[in-house]
């Protein structure tokens, strides 16, 4: 039968009635894409769920009745192929000892899509949307009155919900508003730093010094023309590092009134939030409630060259040595866990939160490995990361799957073997899918076949299968002529095949566009909350709340 437009439209308004009946039941709300494979394969999926059901019911049974724990790692700037592979370790010129045995423990998620930076790749886990959604897509570097919105919801509450203690250690960078804050977010204890890396080991003094960053720092100009002492940002006078228990203010730590921030502090800010991932650990092991921890180290990020004693690797890069230590910290905090007993009634998941950060490439010690381009961009260089993940006796050991991941992935393949998918909010869309399948029974029993690839609020190219669109300026003049890459025989991206997709796929990826851009008109997106910087820290410096009163000086001429 051939179907006039008309009655197309017809059946898609039949199926948003069907749509929104059942989301006022209590489904979560999807992108259309998952609609579709939902429908061819919906007998599949359910009988796969029941058994599902039943691990899942077993392993609680088998641990007093709870749920996992889940212990989370995430990597800043480490892109795909330099964690938990020894023979690409051996071609980079270094060693993760540590991550490679966990690799062999657990499951390789050989095809993990992160957002393109920072942000919006921890957006996306904590809150399985991704974050263009938000207005969470761009990355803030110095004092900015925006952050992740109070409203939206966190896996740490959705966990928090059911029982879970809740713990964040290390870098957040989702605002410098408390209500973005991870004490605020659901976590009952958080030790984090307000800002990044940006702030604290690339324009600090000591950096300024080695020119990681021009035209900054105490001794580097002598100002004679300077008439806007506003213009270089002070990293000193910027918040450092905080700490606080759930929705209470927070106070800074280890920066006295006056101080330079440098590298030495940056140093121990690492080592100490490693040591608190670990005092963490074991205060949460002890309690009768199941956990949810996160450790996100800043290192391997590190600006200047000559603040680092000794370089041990082959390599001799600076982030080299660094990630060094970040898989020596991880190796302990393995260990630990076996000490603890906590070994094998945790999940663990470590990764990478986007590719290489190449403007410091090749100092850094590494460039692109197998896939082109880096941190902030879609290529796939940019959003596919080395991944893993173990769970003793439930993920098979040494293996690997090759279905499509996307980090919004976790946020909802963890409620649901956290037992919390009623906490997951339903009037608002979700992206994250159910992946618990694909844990537990492997390779080629994921459910997503597809990731739309954005950045900075821009969708700039789509994933379906193994074939890549790339959307060169937000347009697509001709289907068949389109930008096509096959990811399987071209993981570089460097051999376009137009016609020989776009001939018979072009309209149909178009399409796939339109459905996703129809789905965002019935369910908006939204910008990030603007709020007051630094409110709800109880001991600010002078310098601090003088930075404050600079921004918001500025901010406020526009409406003199
Ligand atoms: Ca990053």
């Amino acid at each position: 039968m051939r179907l006039s437009l008309s009655t197309l439209l017809k059946g898609a308004s039949a199926a948003m009635l069907l749509w929104s009946g059942t989301t006022a039941h209590g489904e979560i709300v999807r992108d259309a894409e998952y609609y579709i494979l939902e429908e061819q394969n919906r007998d599949r999926w359910a009988a796969e769920d029941d058994a599902l059901d039943n691990a899942l019911a077993e392993f609680r049974e088998a641990n007093g009745g709870k749920p996992p724990n889940i212990f989370y790692i995430l990597i800043d700037d480490i892109g795909f192929g330099d964690l938990g592979n020894p023979t690409l370790n051996a071609v980079r010129g270094y060693e993760t000892r540590a991550i490679n045995e966990f690799a062999r423990e657990g499951m390789r998620l050989s095809r993990m899509y992160t957002e393109p930076s920072c942000t919006p790749t921890r957006v996306a886990f904590m809150t399985g949307r991704q974050p263009h959604r938000n207005g969470m897509g761009n990355t803030a570097v110095d004092i900015s009155g925006f952050g992740l919105a109070g409203k939206e919801v966190t896996l740490a509450e959705v966990l928090s919900d059911v029982g879970y203690n809740t713990s964040h250690v290390g870098k957040w960078h989702m605002g410098d508003i408390k209500e973005s804050w991870p004490n605020f977010q659901g976590f009952d204890y958080a030790a984090f730093p307000i800002h990044q890396q940006g702030q604290l080991t690339i324009y600090h003094d000591d950096a300024a010094d080695e020119e990681v960053s021009i035209g900054i720092g105490d001794n580097n100009y002598d100002g004679r023309y300077t008439l806007d002492g506003w213009l270089r940002t002070d990293s000193s006078a910027m918040v450092t590092g905080v700490e606080g228990t759930r929705d209470q203010n927070v106070n800074e730590v280890h920066m006295e009134v006056g101080e330079r921030w440098t590298e030495a502090k940056y140093h121990d800010m690492n080592v100490r939030y490693f040591e608190q991932t670990r005092e963490q650990l074991q205060t949460l092991a002890a309690k009768d409630e199941p956990f949810f921890l996160q450790f996100w180290p800043l290192y391997p990020l590190v600006g200047p060259r000559t603040t680092t004693d000794e370089y041990t690797t082959p390599n001799g890069g600076t982030y080299v040595e660094k990630m060094k230590l970040v898989d020596q910290w991880i190796g302990e905090l393995m260990s630990e866990m076996d000490t603890l007993g906590v070994a094998d009634n945790t999940i663990v998941i470590i990764m990478g939160d986007n590719g290489h950060f190449t403007k410091y490439s090749p100092q850094s010690g590494y460039t692109p490995m197998l896939y082109r381009g880096g941190k902030g961009s879609t290529l796939e260089g940019g959003v596919r990361v080395d991944a893993f993940v173990r769970w003793p006796g439930m993920i098979e050991a040494d293996s690997i799957a090759n279905d499509i991941f996307h980090v919004t992935d976790f946020f909802t393949t963890i409620s649901r073997v956290g037992g919390a998918m009623a906490g997951i909010p339903k009037d608002r869309i979700i992206d994250g899918i159910d992946q618990t399948s694909m844990l537990l029974n492997g390779d080629s029993h994921g459910r997503r076949d597809y990731v739309f690839l954005y950045n900075i609020g821009k969708l700039e190219a789509v994933v379906k299968e193994q074939y890549k669109l790339a959307i060169p300026g937000g347009n697509i003049d001709n289907a068949i002529l389109a930008d096509f890459y096959d990811l399987f025989r071209d993981p570089q991206e460097r051999y376009p095949v137009s016609t020989e997709i776009g001939a018979w796929g072009g309209a149909k990826f178009v399409r796939m566009i339109q459905r996703h851009l129809q789905r965002k008109e019935a369910y908006p997106s939204e910008g990030p909350a603007i709020g007051m910087p630094y409110e709800g820290i109880d001991n600010l410096r002078p310098e601090s709340v003088a930075a404050v009163q600079e921004f918001l000086y500025m901010t406020q001429t526009p409406k003199r």
